[in-house]
């Protein structure tokens, strides 16, 4: 049904590769075209209503658990096992490809993707935060596709980057429920004075890379439209297991890998 969409080959110039590795962080403007976001639009409608799988409220707080809960950050987790737009996107590798040079990797595998959505009404600012220290790897590299699935300005909750953190090492995670710029009580001074968010507003179609220690925000939607965006999470070369010494993830039971060996996991797809 998609063979002819997802299989588009898209040119990654050095200055690509060198702007990710001095920044963290990397835009490709065009990515997809109109029928391949109408797609992934269908698949990210039905998943809404169907709530297979792991779904959740990534910025509930305790008082939130009550039936007719808003979402204020929908996170909808490995829509590929059950939706065939987000199965092609996914298994074409057309941004795994990406990521493999990216990272100067010859292997690129799935640690998951997920929707993030942000409803017009009641929605939460993803607070300032690194994703590394929510993974199961030891060492850093892994990155992140952020995938504009509608226009997206500051109001209505882009990406947000720190340029250059990703130099600056792991630090704890941040709670979605706290102080949005908790992550700036704990660097240095030195960091203070290289704090300077750069918003990168996108077409639908277009994508944001991300390292996994790249310091980001997104602000709530203020919009009165719905904010949609489809993220994948890739695994280079050179990435271990850390075992228990980071926090349980909702794949922490698919992990096949012991600590130190490869990161594997029965749903860590080899795109590439
Ligand atoms: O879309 C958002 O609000 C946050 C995205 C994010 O934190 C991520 O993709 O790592």
């Amino acid at each position: 049904m998609y063979e002819n969409l997802f299989n588009s080959e898209h040119p990654v110039t050095r200055e690509k590769i060198d702007f990710y590795k001095a920044n963290g962080y990397v835009r490709f403007d065009d990515f997809l075209n109109s029928d391949e976001v109408e797609a992934l639009r269908g698949d990210l409608a039905e998943a809404m209503e169907a709530k297979k799988g792991f779904v959740r409220d990534l910025a509930a707080s305790e008082n939130d658990a009550k039936p007719g809960h808003k979402n204020k950050i929908l996170q909808m987790l490995n829509l590929w096992e059950n939706f065939p737009a987000v199965e092609s996107y996914v298994k074409g590798g057309i941004t795994a490809k990406i990521a493999q040079k990216l990272t100067e990797s010859q292997n690129v595998y799935l640690f998951h993707d997920q929707a993030l959505i942000k409803e017009p009404g009641p929605s939460a600012p993803s607070p300032w935060h690194q994703d590394q220290p929510y993974w199961p790897s030891k060492e850093s590299g892994m990155l992140s596709c952020w995938m504009a699935l509608d226009d997206v300005t500051i109001e209505r909750g882009c990406m947000q980057f720190i340029p250059g953190s990703h130099k600056w090492g792991e630090f704890e995670p941040m709670s979605f429920t706290g102080k949005t710029d908790a992550l700036r009580d704990v660097i240095s001074e030195d960091q203070k004075k290289q704090w300077k968010p750069v918003p990168v507003e996108l077409k639908a179609g277009s994508c944001t890379f991300h390292h996994g220690l790249t310091f980001h925000y997104t602000n709530a939607n203020t919009t009165n439209q719905i904010r949609r965006a489809l993220v994948i999470i890739f695994i280079p070369d050179g990435i271990t297991y850390a075992g228990d010494e980071k926090m349980e993830g909702p794949l922490t039971s698919t992990i096949t890998s012991k600590k130190g060996e490869p990161l594997r996991g029965t749903k860590f797809l080899k795109l590439v």
